[in-house]
């Protein structure tokens, strides 16, 4: 291990012991980079690891609320500006219970190295709260949003930090914030987040963007084996906006997704989520806010395991696309006894440290998510375009360039392989690629 790798983790280690999830991305991404580390001495002179591991500001602030009993309630805000070299700080706010500074830190962390992949001059950054929007009626989450925004917005701007969505956070909550945005600053603004409604300038394709780079990202790979996605079975976890993308894009070139899950338990729907009326219902079990996928199970007549998850089924290709640390060291046993040859990643950091090892030493393709998940911010990057120009771009335009992007991704993560001799490694080639930017541009901007 390089010397200055090593004494950069064992700092975070040691400051970060009660962040475990922080250590866990900081351990994966700067052991991947020995090769380049080792080519560029002039990175430990100016602390050039040292520095990116500590984001360049963090906000934390206080959000009151109001049910609709009247009965007000306190939840923290969080806003982490990570890293600004590449362009204004881009990121998504996850709202959900087990949201805390450890949280927040490994999704900022990870934005950085997946927003430099997408090509698009964008920083890292991420926030949220631990609100859990579960349960709650429109009324409230309409409170809950304006009071954060009325928190945050000092602090955001289309040419400073343009905040999105991520888990709890979808196109209602974006609108009920740039509302309150608005509002307050008395400017249309509407570069300052992404995600929109279409009726005042989100982009064609934002909704599907995520779940439709993970396929395009994935289809690029099989080309490469002579492969693709037809009558290929895809294990989903997951039932938000990003499943939902995968089963169109998926039924649309030819194969199925056959597994959903939710923090109840899995579906196994053997036909595949294919039809119109399936991948729709999907969209209806999330607005519905009772988080459950039995529901699809029981609208459907198909199989559901209640409190288990889905990789013991059968399946060609696994697509984890639910939560961080879903897949263990028992998980990946399940998805090796099933012969799945290939084991994409979709999701934030959905595999702990040890399992992502293992199975990239048994499976055939492992991709990182920060590559595979790519597309969603990088479709929101070209809202931001389109907004600073005052123009809509058609849906054909934005699919386009999505598609170039993700291929583009695959190609950098190969090239950054074979530049450092690594094979076939696209974990660390995406790390590689995605830091290379990072670091350059910190180096021609100076110390700071
Ligand atoms: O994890 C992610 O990349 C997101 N939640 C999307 C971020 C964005 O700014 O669109």
């Amino acid at each position: 291990m390089n010397a200055y790798i090593a004494r950069v983790l064992e700092n975070v280690r040691t400051k970060h012991a009660s962040e475990p999830e922080y250590v866990q991305t900081v351990e994966e991404v700067l052991e991947s980079l020995e090769p380049i580390v080792n080519a560029h001495p002039e990175y430990e002179q100016v602390d050039l690891l040292g520095r990116i591991v500590e984001p360049e500001r963090m906000f934390t602030f206080r959000v009151c609320w109001m049910d609709d009993a009247g009965q007000w309630h306190t939840n923290l805000g969080y806003r982490f500006q990570f890293n600004g070299a590449l362009g204004p700080y881009k990121g998504g706010l996850r709202f959900h219970p087990s949201v805390y500074p450890g949280i927040i830190k490994f999704l900022g962390f990870e934005q950085i190295f997946k927003n430099s992949l997408t090509g698009l001059p964008i920083g890292g950054a991420k926030g949220g709260s631990d609100f859990d929007p579960r349960g709650k009626s429109d009324a409230e989450i309409m409170r809950f949003c304006q009071s954060f925004m009325t928190a945050l917005y000092r602090y955001i701007g289309p040419d400073c930090d343009v905040p999105a969505g991520d888990i709890g956070v979808g196109g209602r909550e974006i609108g009920f914030m740039y509302g309150q945005y608005r509002r307050l600053k008395g400017l249309w603004e509407n570069g300052v987040l992404t995600g929109k409604g279409m009726t005042y300038g989100g982009s064609h394709f934002r909704p599907e963007a995520t779940g439709y780079g993970a396929v395009y990202y994935t289809a690029e790979v099989l080309k490469a084996f002579g492969l693709d996605f037809k009558d290929k079975t895809v294990g989903v976890s997951g039932f938000g906006n990003v499943a939902w993308g995968i089963c169109k894009k998926v039924a649309e070139l030819g194969g199925k997704v056959v597994t959903l899950s939710g923090p109840d338990g899995y579906v196994y729907d053997p036909d595949g989520v294919t039809t119109e009326e399936k991948i729709e219902y999907l969209l209806e079990m999330r607005s519905s806010g009772r988080d459950r996928c039995q529901d699809y199970a029981d609208k459907f007549g198909v199989k559901f395991v209640a409190g288990e998850r889905p990789w013991g089924e059968k399946m060609d290709i696994a697509m984890p696309s639910a939560f961080q640390n879903e897949i263990g060291m028992k998980e990946a046993d399940q998805i090796l006894a099933n012969n799945v040859e290939y084991y994409i990643e979709v999701a934030n950091m959905p595999t702990t440290n040890e399992a992502l090892a293992y199975l990239q030493s048994k499976v055939k393709v492992v991709a990182p998510s920060k590559a595979v998940n790519a597309g969603g911010v990088g479709v929101s990057a070209l809202e931001m375009s389109q907004n600073s120009e005052r123009i809509v771009w058609d849906a054909e335009q934005v699919d386009e360039m999505l598609q170039k992007m993700m291929a583009n991704i695959v190609k950098e993560s190969l090239a950054a392989c074979e530049e450092f001799n690594l094979g076939y490694n696209l974990v660390a080639g995406a790390n590689i690629a995605g830091f290379k930017k990072v670091a350059t541009a910190m180096l021609e901007q100076g110390v700071f």
